[in-house]
This record gives C-alpha cells, structure tokens and sequence, in this order.
C-alpha cells in the first residue's frame, strides 16, 4: 500500500468510526419528557405531577403580570433539599422559556426563587421516576 493510499485508509477509518459514534445510544435515546410550569400570581401549575427520570424539556409560561422563574431541588428520605438546585431563567410577563433540565429519580420541590413568591403559594412539588 501507498503512503498516500494508507492516508486515505486511516481517513476513511476515523469517517467511520465518527459515524459509528453518532449513531451511539445517546443520539437514540428517548426523547426528553415534555413539562409545563403555568406561572402566575400566586400559584405554580405543573402539566404533570410525575416525569420520567432523566432528561426534561421544560417550558416555563408566564401567565402573570410580575416576574417569575422556576427553581428545582431534590429532596431527600427525609424530605430535606439535596444536591444542586436547578434554575430556569426569570421569564416577563407573557413570555415563555424553555429549558432542559436533568432530573434524577426522586422528589423534587418546585418553586418560584422571587423574594416572597414560594411563601404566596408559587411552589409545588414533583417526582421524577
Ligand atoms: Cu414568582
């Protein structure tokens, strides 16, 4: 074989396995689970009270007329907060964000992060199993 032949060899190799890497188990993996948080003054309303660990397509709707986000932390046996907490972006009024969020299996408490808004009712909970 060329020298320039074995190049091509080794090109059309790395192309392969490239190939092969895209096709992997993470490019067919479900779907993420779709979620919709309805935010306004002063609830918080979940499309769903469960989701399937893993990877969740959030969509956060600002219904009110103040600002809002929407913060995510995991709860432990105990029911105490664990591990880091996950934020979605503060969303205006009559605006949507979207996010994906990794989600691990267990309970997860669920609020708004704005000073007072949990405390007026804007939190709910959600479990991820
Ligand atoms: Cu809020």
């Amino acid at each position: 074989m060329t020298r320039r032949a074995l190049a091509a060899a080794v090109v059309l190799a790395v192309v392969l396995v490239l190939g092969a890497a895209t096709s992997s188990p993470a490019a067919t993996a479900r779907p993420a689970a779709p979620l919709f948080v309805d935010a306004r003054e002063w609830s918080l309303s979940l499309s769903r009270a469960t989701v399937p660990a893993g990877r969740v397509a959030l969509q956060l709707h600002n219904a009110g007329e103040d600002d809002h986000d929407v913060w995510f932390r995991r709860l432990d046996r105990r029911g105490r907060p664990t591990g880091p907490t996950r934020k979605v972006d503060v969303t205006t009024p009559g605006a949507m964000t979207e996010d994906t969020l990794y989600l691990r299996q267990g309970r997860w408490r669920v609020w708004c992060s704005l000073d007072g808004h949990a405390r007026a009712g804007m939190r709910a909970t959600l479990r991820a199993r």
